[in-house]
């Protein structure tokens, strides 16, 4: 039973000075570095946008950062730009330990359509492929941590627990956006899915 490490979306975009800054989140950079060498496999998400993306409220005129619009999926927040294809911002934090990641997976570069989760986009059923490659390497023990708390590491986490994997997230390396009570209800999806928080 092999255990992976899935570091979501530790990029300057998301960091203190960034386009999308949470609280803290350059503070969790060393404490993943230190959790890569207990894990069989590390895996780096990048979240990876069009400038088009219809998840930024400046592709939606008179909408304000941070407002909710319906998409044929579902309600959406949006965003200001961030982590746009190729800018300096969608870079990783330049002291995250990249090079010893076994795979780097983007999500979100498809226009219409937004991607927290590591496992599937937006609409809970188009697959990023990453529960293939796992499955595939034998990890069925995954551990969850990185940028936002509340976002990309709770959906992909409990994504994995709906796919049958363990799924676990370490809550001193991630920091939350914590959105109208984003963070409470993250983690109570979360309990209720099945994931370990610690
Ligand atoms: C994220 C909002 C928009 C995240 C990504 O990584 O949690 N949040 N895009
Ligand atoms: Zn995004």
């Amino acid at each position: 039973m092999a255990s992976a490490l899935i570091v979501i979306d530790m990029q300057l975009d998301f960091c203190p000075g960034g386009r999308l800054a949470v609280a803290g989140g350059d503070e969790i950079v060393a404490p993943i570095n230190d959790l890569m060498a207990d894990y069989d496999t590390v895996v780096l998400t990048q979240d990876w946008h069009p400038q088009d993306h219809a998840s930024f409220a400046s592709n939606h005129p008179g909408a304000a950062p941070f407002s909710v619009a319906q998409m044929p999926y579902g309600p959406q927040v949006l965003w200001p730009d961030h982590c746009v294809i190729a800018t300096e911002g969608a870079g990783f934090h330049p002291a995250l330990a990249v090079d010893v990641a076994d795979l780097v997976i983007r999500k979100g570069f498809r226009p219409q359509i937004d991607s927290y989760s590591a496992f599937y986009e937006n609409d809970r059923t188009t697959p990023t492929g990453l529960a293939g490659y796992l499955r595939e390497r034998g990890a069925s023990d995954l551990t969850f941590v990185g940028l936002a708390h509340d976002f990309c590491v709770a959906w992909s986490a409990i994504d994995a627990a709906r796919l049958g994997f363990r799924a676990r997230v370490i809550e001193t390396a991630t920091r939350a956006i914590d959105l109208d009570g984003s963070l409470d209800r993250a983690r109570a999806d979360m309990a209720a899915a099945g994931v370990t928080q610690e």
